[in-house]
């Protein structure tokens, strides 16, 4: 497993031997995305399949930067719509130095956050308009997308109860919501679940953490199955 701190083609245009899958982590905040990401790739290395684990936004060195501009709690505001071009700022370096070119080796990217994120956060959070988060992913990465998307689903009680147990002080802008900020991106994430269920696996990540990875595991089965590994 390579562990990052982020070609111009797509999986999909690949046959389904040669190139590596794209998994994608989703979530509200505490809902153990992190956590099982780990998780996912100690069960492809026991599979003997190369991972790289990365995480949105940021995940090479220039779109980390990025992150730290977006999350950090500064003296200046961003409003939503910068907040949203700079989500798919980093997301095109990331893509372009890391997700692309690790694919295209045959490696498997297992990604905390991508676009689903933005979808939740920026459009259902912010309320920022669904058809320009379409149109800038359309631009940003085409036609690639996730093979499949692992939404660990939870209330958010729950959620920001295991957040906050985990480090008590709200570094940065988004721990600072509120908690109906945060039902409405839970709200647009049962949604985006619900229309897409091929790609879109929902996990009830209100359980025992053997039983959460007892359900990531068992979608990674059907998932490897059905490439034929
Ligand atoms: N964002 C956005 O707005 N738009 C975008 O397009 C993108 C991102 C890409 C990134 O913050 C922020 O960027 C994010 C959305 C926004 N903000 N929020 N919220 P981040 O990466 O720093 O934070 P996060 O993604 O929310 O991660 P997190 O808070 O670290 O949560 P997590 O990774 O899902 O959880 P965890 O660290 O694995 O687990 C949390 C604790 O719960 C920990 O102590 C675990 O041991 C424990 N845990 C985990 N699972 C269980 C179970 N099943 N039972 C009991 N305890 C558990």
């Amino acid at each position: 497993m390579t562990e990052s701190p982020g070609a111009a083609h797509s999986p999909a245009q690949d046959g389904p031997r040669n190139r590596g899958l794209f998994i994608t982590l989703e979530g509200i905040e505490g809902a153990g995305k992190s956590t099982i990401a780990r998780r996912v790739c100690e069960w492809l290395a026991g599979r003997s399949i190369r991972a790289t684990l990365t995480r949105e936004p940021g995940g090479t060195p220039l779109a980390e930067r990025v992150r730290q501009i977006v999350l950090e709690r500064g003296e200046e505001p961003l409003s939503p719509v910068t907040e949203t071009l700079l989500m798919f700022a980093a997301r095109g370096i990331h893509i372009g130095s890391l997700i692309r070119p690790a694919l295209a080796r045959g490696e498997w990217i297992v990604c905390d956050r991508f676009t689903d994120a933005t979808r939740a956060y920026q459009g259902g959070g912010r309320g920022i308009d669904p058809a320009w988060i379409e149109s800038l992913a359309a631009q940003v990465h085409g036609d690639l997308q996730p093979d499949c998307t692992l939404l660990l689903d939870l209330p958010v009680p729950m959620g920001l109860a295991r957040a906050r147990s985990r480090k008590a002080a709200v570094t940065d802008r988004f721990e600072a919501e509120a908690q109906a900020f945060f039902e409405r991106v839970r709200a647009a994430y049962l949604e985006l679940a619900q229309r897409e269920p091929q790609r879109i696996h929902l996990i009830d990540a209100s359980r025992p953490l053997e039983a959460v990875e007892r359900q990531v595991i068992a979608a990674l089965e059907r998932l490897a199955q059905g490439e034929g590994r």
